[in-house]
């Protein structure tokens, strides 16, 4: 039975919370617990999440969990596993919740060794797009053009000067036996792979955009709209990575418009014209080349 709003268990393990109005991680934790259940294992490194998760005595994660170092997620995830096999444990779920500098930067290396060492657990990043936790700087997963406190904007600098690191295929070209990316703003996908990675016999890393009013200045209300959009217009997309093959969930004839997406946000409030040909350059460049390889 295909999991969706009807279907998902009514029991909530992450709520009461006291992450901002309308974030996308936390809507993203609590879709993911809801599909892995109470015999998961949270491992959450410092991040808004953790932030929010564990403030003793108020305590919003009702399964267990624990905060690793920084760097350590993917590691912690492998030793957790280990112990939990020596006690016995059946039927249970290692899931780490890391951000998108969790992700790409600093736990990077971790992440991989425990892909090379084969372990049964689930890596979920959850990308707002910069290091929200720690008042909104730039990671390697924050898109060209982003104004944040260390990709400021002004006359000559318009903000980040990189593109996203390529993480979904970072992570994919190390043969992991499933990996996904999804968006909060297309739940019932997000689900589906949620049970895939759930499924799976191997690691698992799925790569979600989680929208954070906050940082990209954004109402509280528009956390869905502005996901769905995102994949709309172009500039995030829906693939899998499974059996050694690429594939589209998604292959739009045609983007919404560009500027609608970035217009919105006061993150981008900076970007000129010029800035906007860039993006759209870069996005079209990216569809050519995912289209013509992972399309078959
Ligand atoms: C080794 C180490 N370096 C830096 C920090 C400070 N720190 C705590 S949370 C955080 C930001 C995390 O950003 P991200 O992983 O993107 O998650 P988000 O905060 O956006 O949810 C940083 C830099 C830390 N706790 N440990
Ligand atoms: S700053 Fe962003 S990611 Fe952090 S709790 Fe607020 S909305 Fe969520």
């Amino acid at each position: 039975m295909a999991l969706n709003a009807k279907t998902l268990p009514n029991e909530e393990l992450f709520y009461g919370h006291k992450a901002c109005g309308g974030c996308g991680g936390a809507l993203a934790i609590r879709l993911a617990l809801k599909v892995l259940g109470k015999r998961s294992i949270a491992v959450i490194p410092p991040n808004c999440m953790s932030t929010v998760a564990f403030i003793y005595p108020h305590m919003p994660l009702f399964v267990n969990g624990i905060i690793p170092p920084f760097a350590a997620t993917a590691a912690v995830m492998s030793g957790v596993l280990a112990g939990a096999r020596a006690l016995g444990e059946e039927d249970f779920h290692v899931v780490g919740f890391a951000g998108d500098g969790g992700t790409s930067d600093i736990g990077l290396q971790s992440l991989s060794g425990s892909i090379d060492r084969n372990d049964k657990q689930i890596f979920l990043c959850y990308d707002n797009e910069a290091y929200m936790n720690t008042g909104i700087q730039k990671s390697g997963l924050t898109p060209y053009g982003t104004k944040t406190t260390n990709s400021p904007a002004g006359k000559n600098i318009h903000g980040s000067t990189s593109p996203k690191k390529r993480i979904f295929e970072i992570v994919a070209a190390h043969g992991i036996p499933y990996a996904a990316t999804a968006n909060v703003g297309y739940p019932e996908d997000f689900l589906m792979k949620l049970e895939k990675a759930k499924n799976c016999d191997g690691p698992s890393f799925i790569h979600v955009m989680a929208p954070c009013p906050t940082g990209w200045q954004t109402p509280s209300d528009s956390l869905i709209d502005i996901g769905k959009e995102a994949v709309d217009c172009g500039l995030w997309y829906l693939a899998e990575y499974e059996n050694g093959e690429f594939k589209l969930n998604k292959n739009p004839k045609e983007f919404t418009p560009l500027k609608d997406y970035i217009r919105k946000q006061g993150r981008f409030s900076h970007l000129d014209d010029d800035d906007l040909k860039h993006i759209e350059e870069e996005r079209d460049a990216t569809w050519a080349r995912i289209r013509r390889d992972w399309v078959k």
